[in-house]
């Protein structure tokens, strides 16, 4: 049993989109920061930081968006989101999503110009190529397509500055899924940037 305890519009997306993704049975626990519910003594014995994602396996807490894509990936093999019998390629993607969790989701909080600065290598990366690591899409498309739909507009990342990633965006924009995902956390009232 499944159970993702998310914040509409938040880092919890990433694994919210590979959940649909992935087709597997779960459910959703939707937390408003605005009442602190991340912060009621329940939520903090799950995770005492307080923060979303934090996914339930029969009861027990996994946090971290790129620990949890990891875990969906492996247990649900079939989906493809991770290279198959490839270990650099597996590597690399858990590379990507090392510098999207430590490097590039907290770079807005330092100014837009940092931001740009930092969204200026994700390009340099990703260099024009339709997937982050290999022929398809992978967990790291998920965290980075998160992050970039998050922060494009505050950040002011303009897709004539950014083209490799605005193709990405839209690439990823377009899947069942993600549509699927944007439209159901709507409903539950996030504030969407344009
Ligand atoms: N390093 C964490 C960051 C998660 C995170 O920053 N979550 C935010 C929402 S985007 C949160 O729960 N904030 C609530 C709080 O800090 O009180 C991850 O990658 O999962």
């Amino acid at each position: 049993m499944l159970t993702l305890y998310i914040a509409p519009g938040s880092s919890s997306m990433a694994p919210h989109i590979a959940l649909r993704e992935i087709g597997a049975p779960f459910t959703l626990e939707v937390l408003s920061f605005a009442a602190k519910e991340n912060r009621s003594p329940a939520f903090l014995a799950l995770n005492p930081e307080g923060k979303v994602p934090t996914l339930l396996i029969d009861g027990r807490p996994l946090t971290e968006v790129a620990a949890i894509l990891f875990y969906l990936a492996r247990r649900f093999p079939e989906a493809g989101l991770l290279p198959a019998n490839d270990p650099e390629a597996e590597a690399q993607v858990i590379s990507w999503m090392s510098f999207l969790a430590s490097t590039v989701h907290p770079a807005r909080r330092q100014g837009v110009a940092h931001a740009q600065s930092v969204y200026a290598v994700v390009e340099q990366k990703l260099g024009g190529r339709d997937w982050v690591v290999g022929e398809g899409m992978t967990i790291a498309d998920i965290h980075l397509f998160r992050l970039y739909w998050r922060f494009r507009g505050s950040a002011e990342l303009e897709a004539s500055a950014f083209p490799g990633l605005h193709a990405h965006y839209e690439r990823m924009m377009a899947r069942p899924a993600v549509i699927a995902t944007i439209e159901a956390e709507k409903a539950l009232g996030y504030q969407l940037p344009a």
